[in-house]
């Protein structure tokens, strides 16, 4: 006998920390749910089991019958919805969504919605950082730090959300006051058949969006959907009408919008081309909610960058060290490369390897053989990554983080950069980049 689904009943599929936000948001609104999760111990089982005992969890293999007691079902962003259980309640009419679209449903203030490749987490927290600086009452969160559905409050005046394709996956109709997808390459092709799969997923940003901001350097930021909205662009050459970029004045560098010089770029505490362009983005966002440029300068000019982003960490026998554990893609790590590698007098000796996603490592090639010494490969891919790279330049295998640390000391001269940027997730050596970072600055201050 087959269950009947009720109009009234939700089951949330993943209990990790989006989970649990839409544990709280159902059980604070009295809807009656159920929980899932494929794995037989979930991170937030304890809390569950010991804040809200009456609620029903299911661990283990998906059931179909089970999920099919709910009209929708809230998704996990870490759950793909290729999942045979979840595309078989689908097929069965029950509706798939997830705490993105939740909120965007509950949600009373303008969105400022930002996603893309890379550079999401900076762009995020300058906006928010500027609204703050505005005097508005800001909340920021999404994909960074606190969940979506625990930031709605009806004193909020502005949300600053940083989205990823996966939330955005089961996002239906975001309506953002403005939405970017700041870049698009390479990522999670372990989740996606290919680029235009994964470039349509980071789309749906746009749906029901009042303005948009477009990188003028990357087509694939354009909106797929849109078209006639108020549209702001930002890139690095000289900006035009309703676009922010870089205007030179008797060999000055300026932050411009239009034809007005805004602030001399090396005011700006973040460094690299690419913080520049992260710098533009957030102006864009910010004009186009409204937010006065005094407000908004004066945050660029405090803003020092986010931990693990090309991350100084010490200098020792002329040679610098950069922590860049969050490179998880090769795009990021070809900002890091390419950034740093202009910036230095002497060679980049560059850690790289971990778990590659899917991905394909050929674009490291040329920018390795323009500003590397030499390549420390560690990790599971590290194999695929040598292959890609070729012989331009030497590359040696490492055991640990530890011995690839103690080869790069080896290697580098008076004048390089020591950099950790993987262009690959963690999980196969460490807990997540975060840690991996932090074992990287620790044994980098530890050396003698
Ligand atoms: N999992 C299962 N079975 C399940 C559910 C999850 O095996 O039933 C596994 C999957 O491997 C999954 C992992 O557990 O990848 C994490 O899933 P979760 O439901 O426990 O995740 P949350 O703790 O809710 O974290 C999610 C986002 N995680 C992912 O998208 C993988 C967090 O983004 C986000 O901060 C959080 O919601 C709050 O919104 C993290 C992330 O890595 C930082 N995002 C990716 C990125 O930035 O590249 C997209
Ligand atoms: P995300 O949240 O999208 O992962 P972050 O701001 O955390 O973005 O930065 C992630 C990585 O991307 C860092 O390693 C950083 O050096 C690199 N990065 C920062 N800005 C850019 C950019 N504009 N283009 C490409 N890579 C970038």
């Amino acid at each position: 006998m087959s269950l009947i689904a009720s109009d009234h009943f939700r089951i949330i599929v993943g209990l990790g920390k989006s989970g649990m936000s839409l544990v709280r948001f159902l059980a604070n609104r009295g809807t009656s749910f159920a929980v899932a999760d494929t794995r037989e111990n979930p991170p937030e089982l304890v809390t569950l089991r010991r804040d809200y005992p009456h609620v029903e969890v299911r661990c283990g293999e998906l059931d179909v019958e089970f999920l099919c007691r709910a009209d929708e079902l809230y998704v996990s962003p870490g759950l793909a919805l290729a999942t045979p259980a979840l595309q078989a309640a689908a097929a069965r009419g029950v509706k798939l969504s997830g705490d993105i679209d939740l909120f965007a449903r509950n949600v009373k203030a303008p969105i400022v919605a930002i996603s893309g490749s890379n550079a999401k987490s900076t762009v995020t927290t300058l906006v928010g950082e500027m609204a703050a600086a505005a005097g508005k009452r800001v909340a920021v969160g999404g994909n960074l730090g606190v969940p979506a559905l625990d930031l709605l409050s009806d004193d909020v005046e502005l949300y600053v959300m940083e989205l990823s394709s996966f939330q955005l996956e089961t996002t239906h109709d975001l309506g953002a006051e403005v939405a970017t997808v700041l870049n698009v390459s390479e990522d999670h092709m372990d989740r996606y058949s290919g680029l235009p799969a994964y470039h349509l997923a980071k789309h749906r940003i746009f749906r029901g969006a009042r303005q948009v901001v477009v990188n003028r350097q990357d087509a694939l930021s354009r909106p797929l959907m849109g078209e006639g909205l108020p549209c702001w662009t930002f890139g690095l050459g000289k900006p035009d009408f309703k676009g922010f970029g870089i205007r030179e004045e008797n060999g000055e560098k300026y932050l411009a919008f239009e034809f007005q010089n805004l602030m001399p770029v090396r005011e700006l505490k973040i460094r690299g081309a690419h913080n520049q362009s992260n710098a533009l983005a957030a102006l864009a966002l910010g004009h186009a909610v409204g937010l006065p440029f005094d407000a908004m300068l004066s945050s660029l000019r405090t803003f020092g960058g986010l931990e693990h982003r090309c991350q100084w960490v010490r200098d020792l026998d002329g040679v610098s060290y950069y922590n860049d554990s969050k490179a998880t893609n090769v795009g990021a790590a070809l900002a890091a490369i390419e950034g740093l590698g202009a910036d230095i007098d002497g060679k980049l000796v560059l850690i790289a390897g971990g778990d590659g996603k899917g991905a394909d490592f050929r674009d490291l090639k040329a920018p390795v053989a323009a500003h590397c010494r030499a390549v420390v490969l560690m990790g599971r891919d590290s194999g695929l990554i040598a292959a890609a790279l070729g012989n331009d330049v030497p590359h040696v295998r490492a055991a640990s983080l530890d011995d690839a640390i103690a080869r790069c000391k080896a290697l580098a001269q008076p004048g390089d950069a020591v950099l950790l940027s993987p262009a690959c997730a963690s999980f196969d050596m460490f807990k997540n980049y975060e840690e991996r970072g932090q074992l990287f600055a620790r044994a980098v201050e530890a050396l003698a």
